[in-house]
């Protein structure tokens, strides 16, 4: 049966160069599984051809990319987009030589960030969240996740993942939402930081799952975050309410947090500067992603690299993200975390852009549906001005988006 005496496409997208990023096209000598001058047809929302252009197809619209290329839309799997102010003021400050015990007594740092979040309505989160928003989806970002974790009480953190959850119904993006209620501990429970696990564990967990806002519980494992144990309670709350985990590891030393994380099945460690191979072992063989962080490297001007090598011979997925958040990696662009992904850990230009697509995908949990381009999965694609991926991660700075189709 030819396709026109089946349902008509609701669009094709035809003279297009298409960069699947799909293992079913990949090989040697063509590793982003490019299909040249092919055509992919849409059908309620989900690509329903791809291959080379027929021109006896029954189309609704027929769009000419004239050439172009088309990739997965982009996916920015690990960001803080919800908060309160910024501190522009810490950064001056910081680089004018005061202390950062000093600026920590001026009442800066990551808790400058939760008193502006807290006294901030949601209203007032939602438009500065949506403006910063609005940068990554000029950029062909067509999924993002957002995580809580600047109002580390019941009522700011459910306002947090309401405001993302609001963005999600406002633009035209898909959302992941993550739970971070044990991001930092909050100064009502200074010396006490068991009891503000308690608090996460037993009542934060239990009433965001039960409202449906998370899809995935984070946590800080680190020296000035939480600890080993206090991470497993969080995870086994986690679980309990049928929430995923990923967790935030080995960042700035090693606390085996990774290893914890690939214990419970997590779908992604981030950061990692600091991992061990132990951890990279478990990892592997729980198919955890592991999700770097470039934009939070160069900001804080840290010198360990994660370990590339080690986690390519285990054949851990690679994922890039921009962590955008106001104290560690202000970024309001995937693009340039892409080329400093490269210029600062040595990945390749394929493995950026896997590292935004399929890997972030994977690191979401949601590689059956997006993440690369295939028959079966969502139609949710970037049309780019550029002669071929790879100067995706060359430029810095600029935006050859020509159209997102989501
Ligand atoms: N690691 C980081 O680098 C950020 N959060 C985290 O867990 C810091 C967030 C901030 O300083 O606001
Ligand atoms: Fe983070």
């Amino acid at each position: 049966m030819s396709q026109s005496e089946t349902k008509p496409f609701d669009y094709i997208i035809h003279n297009v160069n298409i960069a699947t990023l799909s293992e079913q096209y990949a090989s040697e000598d063509n590793p982003y599984g490019v299909i040249e001058n092919g055509m992919v047809g849409v059908t309620g929302g989900v690509i329903t051809y791809l291959g080379d252009y027929d021109t006896k197809v029954n189309s609704k619209e027929t769009i000419d990319a004239q050439g172009q290329w088309l990739t997965p839309g982009l996916i920015d799997c690990h960001t803080h987009l919800v908060y309160g102010g910024n501190r522009a003021s810490e950064f001056e400050m910081r680089l004018n030589g005061v202390a950062y015990e000093e600026i920590a007594k001026a009442g800066g740092g990551i808790i400058s960030s939760v008193r502006a979040t807290r006294e901030a309505t949601e209203e007032e989160l939602f438009q500065s969240a949506a403006k910063r928003l609005q940068s990554f989806i000029d950029e062909g970002v067509t999924t993002i996740e957002i995580k809580s974790g600047y109002g580390l009480d019941t009522e700011n953190e459910i306002k947090m993942l309401k405001v993302a959850k609001r963005l999600e119904q406002e633009f035209s993006i898909r959302v992941s939402t993550t739970f971070l209620g044990a991001h930092a501990l909050p100064p009502e429970f200074k010396d006490n930081s068991d009891g503000y696990i308690d608090l996460v564990c037993n009542d934060m967990i239990p009433k965001i799952a039960e409202q449906g806002l998370a899809d995935c519980v984070d946590a800080f494992c680190e020296n000035i975050g939480f600890s080993y144990a206090q991470t497993e309670r969080v995870f086994k709350a986690a679980q309990q309410h049928g929430l995923k985990v990923k967790l935030h590891a080995e960042q700035l030393s090693d606390q085996s947090g990774a290893g914890l994380a690939a214990d419970y099945n997590a779908l992604s460690a981030d950061h990692l500067e600091y991992l061990s191979q132990d951890s990279i072992d478990k990892m592997a063989k729980s198919g955890t992603v592991a999700v770097l962080l470039p934009g939070a490297f160069y900001f804080l001007r840290e010198t360990k690299l994660p370990p590339m090598d080690e986690l390519r011979q285990a054949g851990v997925p690679i994922a890039v993200a921009s962590d955008s958040n106001p104290g560690t990696s202000p970024a309001q662009s995937l693009l340039l975390m892409l080329n400093m992904a490269c210029t600062l850990f040595r990945m390749t230009p394929l493995e950026a852009l896997q590292g935004v697509t399929i890997n972030a995908a994977k690191a979401l949990g949601l590689e059956d549906n997006v993440g690369s381009i295939e028959i079966g999965k969502s139609a949710e694609l970037a049309l780019w001005d550029i002669d071929h991926p790879n100067q995706l991660s060359y430029q810095l700075g600029g935006n050859n988006l020509v159209k997102v189709f989501n």
